[in-house]
């Protein structure tokens, strides 16, 4: 009797060919197109590298489901744009004020405030027009949901609505729900489209998209609550973020609102909680288990 061969699954190499195909994508997904400094920079945000965990998350989740990744690319992509122009934006002097994005200067600080905004206008429009008019081979009734599931990450139900209540907290204590919801919606909901939108293309049923969103629901918190730890412990350096840089006094953060043992726990349950549901998917559920534990640190 031969007995199944369960082959290792090689993250690294996996993360790596991922990458390196949404890069060529992202590449290609904008030409030299008129006016060119527009062009320009939304070329500058939107190639300046990242770690493209939104992108990887739709297509792993699509191939989860039984679909392609070239049936997805043109969503990852998309979505990759939507979270690009959310940080232009967020760069802004009428918002963050940041000088520095991604370690190069933030696209106002290179082409002006003007442009910055217009560059993530075009990013975000482009980005539905490429789920819209782009994706030959997903059935029109699919693209329909995932443009409904991106809309909704997008709006005020999501980002925009994530933005508002973190501007107006400024200064301010806020409490568990506040915080929670702040990040629900600033980083969850599109980690959330992510995994939904590729579930969708790859064909999930009702039961697999459940598991899905409560997948991305805890590893989209856990994340947050990672960043937060990091921000006070200044212990390490995790996925590309300079720990202990901000202990900014008038942040609420996790640690504050629960104390860091209580944060780590909790971090840790979401993240094992969200692995869980995928069980059922077994191998298949692989990728999306092992960037679980690389989006929350927990691979290191
Ligand atoms: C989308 C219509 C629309 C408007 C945007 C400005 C704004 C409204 C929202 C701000 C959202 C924001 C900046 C959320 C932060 C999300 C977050 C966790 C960013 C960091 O994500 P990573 O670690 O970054 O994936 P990289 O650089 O790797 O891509």
């Amino acid at each position: 009797m031969v007995a199944a061969v369960r082959t290792e699954f090689d993250f690294a190499a996996y993360l790596s060919a991922a990458r390196q195909s949404v890069e060529l994508a992202l590449d290609e997904s904008l030409g030299i197109e008129q006016p060119n400094s527009l062009s320009e920079a939304m070329r500058y945000s939107l190639l300046a590298g990242g770690k493209r965990l939104r992108p990887i998350l739709c297509l792993a989740a699509c191939q989860l489901a039984g679909g392609t990744i070239t049936a997805a690319m043109p969503t990852a992509v998309a979505i990759e744009m939507i979270h690009t122009m959310s940080l232009i934006h967020d760069d802004l002097p009428a918002m963050d004020n940041d000088d520095l994005r991604r370690g190069r200067p933030t696209n106002h600080k290179v082409y002006g405030e003007a442009t910055a905004i217009l560059a993530g206008d075009a990013l975000l429009t482009r980005a539905f027009e490429l789920v819209a008019l782009r994706s030959p081979e997903v059935p029109a009734e699919c693209l329909l949901k995932v443009i409904g599931e991106l809309s909704l990450a997008s709006g005020a139900q999501g980002l925009v609505g994530g933005q508002i209540v973190d501007l107006e907290s400024e200064g301010k204590e806020v409490d568990l729900n506040t915080l929670e919801y702040i990040h629900l919606h600033k980083t969850g909901a599109l980690l959330s489209a992510s995994v939904i939108a590729g579930g969708l293309i790859g064909g999930a049923n009702d039961e697999l998209l459940k598991a899905l969103s409560t997948y991305a629901r805890g590893i989209g918190l856990a994340f947050q609550i990672i960043d937060d730890i990091l921000d006070v412990t200044a212990s390490s350096d995790i996925l590309g973020k300079t720990a202990g840089k901000d202990l900014i006094a008038d942040k609420t953060t996790y640690p504050k609102l629960l104390g860091l043992e209580a944060s780590r726990e909790r971090a840790d349950q979401l993240v094992t909680q969200a692995k869980q549901g995928l069980a059922p998917w077994e191998d298949r559920a692989t990728p999306l288990l092992a960037l679980a534990d690389y989006i929350t640190g927990r691979d290191r």
